[in-house]
């Protein structure tokens, strides 16, 4: 059993494979994407760590001369997915990789503690660490980038200004943002996602309006991160953002003490304590239990729980106060014996939307960091439950982008598995799961 999951895993990033990298869903998602290449790198560790090694390379190949590293690099040209490089127009600012267009936004800064693992996996640790040592200053520059860009108050959290920043693209979090919006232009334009999946497991057409005003209004500045913080009417210090930006000051301090390299740990020192301050003096709500978004433009706290309200438990941020408000929380509303573990939006909000992309379905990328997290802080219990549900729909169901969290679903042979097939990171996350 175990032996077909993983087969059929490999067979997946194979076939995704473009020389170099990996694309995270054939038609849909037809370029390299920024978050999916650092999960995929986890999985590729486990079956050829050249493979991982090149994912990283051909991504950070596209890095901007600031630091940057953008959400996607255009290696490829494809018409399947809207809006592409002509769209996006990455070259408007000045510092953009004159090698490959890109976009001119980024996602959540996975790449650090992505190295922490590629080295926990590899079997000649020597060679790895070397790898490391020519590409760790890179990702320590992008750090650099967004503290030094992002940060306006000094706070140890960063900021996002566009929702596909965050990966999670269409959550009830950003409702109220768009509420804040209401006299913007109507755009034309033509979507290619609900070319390949049904509308109804997708953002609306009226989200998508607001997603690509976001874009025109960075692209009117130039995407100069200043005129961004200044004019964009988005921007949030996201829980998952900045927990995997904690996560991965954690892991450079780590790789950099055994590099044996000192000149940046400091620094990388200092920022953590800052934002694991601020996570949960500014960001963790008590009575709800979780840590929350916060609206930088309209100042204010956007009380709901997501399953990025869960995700600095992948780092040190909880202490022993929030830990416990964290489970009690997540016992009572995501963990219930009626669901799969864990749902990406509250299920007990009436906002909840079982089988619409992050406004309930389950992911991947996000299972693999909560579990991780419940066993850094000592729920190996919780862990395991989280774990055996990941395996089980992808068993049952396949290798799907995301999943209607009901064990029960009321439609007899419909299936729990929704979006794209075939998906890059699920089939890499599965492997270190199996693992
Ligand atoms: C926009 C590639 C990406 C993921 C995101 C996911 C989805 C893109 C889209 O696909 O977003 O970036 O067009 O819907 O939300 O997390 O990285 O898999």
């Amino acid at each position: 059993m175990k032996e077909t999951l993983v087969e059929k895993a490999k067979t997946i990033l194979k076939n995704n494979n473009q020389g170099g990298f990996t694309i995270p869903c054939e038609g849909l998602y037809p370029f390299q994407w920024n978050w999916d290449s650092g999960f995929i790198a986890v999985g590729l560790a486990h079956i050829d760590i050249e493979l991982a090694k090149e994912e990283l390379q051909s991504l950070l190949d596209a890095q901007w001369e600031n630091g940057f590293i953008p959400h996607i690099v255009f290696h490829n040209d494809s018409d399947s997915y809207f809006p592409g490089p002509d769209f996006h127009l990455s070259k408007l600012h000045k510092d953009a990789s004159k090698k490959y267009r890109t976009t001119g936004m980024t996602q959540p800064p996975v790449l650090g503690f992505v190295l922490q693992e590629m080295y926990r996996i590899a079997e000649d640790k020597e060679a790895t660490l070397k790898f490391i040592d020519t590409i760790i200053d890179k990702i320590y520059k992008k750090h650099e980038y967004l503290y030094n860009n992002r940060d306006p108050k000094n706070e140890g959290l960063v900021y996002i200004w566009h929702n596909w920043e965050s990966g999670t693209d269409n959550s009830p979090i950003w409702d109220e943002v768009w509420e804040t919006m209401s006299d913007i232009p109507q755009y034309t334009f033509e979507r290619k996602d609900t070319t390949h999946i049904d509308a109804s497991q997708r953002p609306s057409n009226k989200e998508y309006n607001y997603y690509i005003h976001l874009i025109e209004v960075a692209k009117a500045g130039n995407y100069e991160e200043s005129v961004i913080a200044e004019k964009s009417p988005f921007l949030i210090q996201d829980p998952l953002f900045n927990a995997m930006l904690l996560a991965s000051n954690e892991a450079l301090i780590d790789l950099y003490k055994q590099l044996g390299r000192e000149e940046r740990i400091s620094q990388l020192e200092e920022w953590t304590l800052k934002t694991k301050q601020s996570l949960n003096e500014k960001l963790f709500d008590e009575e709800l239990g979780a840590y929350m978004h916060y609206d930088l433009r309209n100042e204010k706290r956007i009380q709901k729980i997501t399953s990025s309200s869960y995700a600095p438990l992948f780092s040190s941020a909880p202490e022993e106060k929030q830990l416990k408000l964290i489970l009690e929380s997540y016992n009572q509303k995501f963990a219930t014996s009626n669901l799969y573990a864990c749902a990406s939006f509250d299920p007990t909000h009436e906002d909840f939307n079982p089988k619409k992309y992050w406004r309930g379905p389950i992911w991947v990328n996000l299972n693999w960091l909560i579990y991780k997290g419940l066993l850094k802080h000592n729920q190996p219990e919780l862990a395991n439950n989280i774990k055996t549900d990941t395996i089980e729909l992808i068993e049952k169901f396949g290798f799907y982008e995301y999943f209607n969290p009901h064990r029960e679903i009321s439609t007899e042979n419909e299936s729990n598995g929704c979006g794209g097939v075939n998906f890059s990171w699920s089939a890499a996350l599965i492997l270190d799961i199996l693992k």
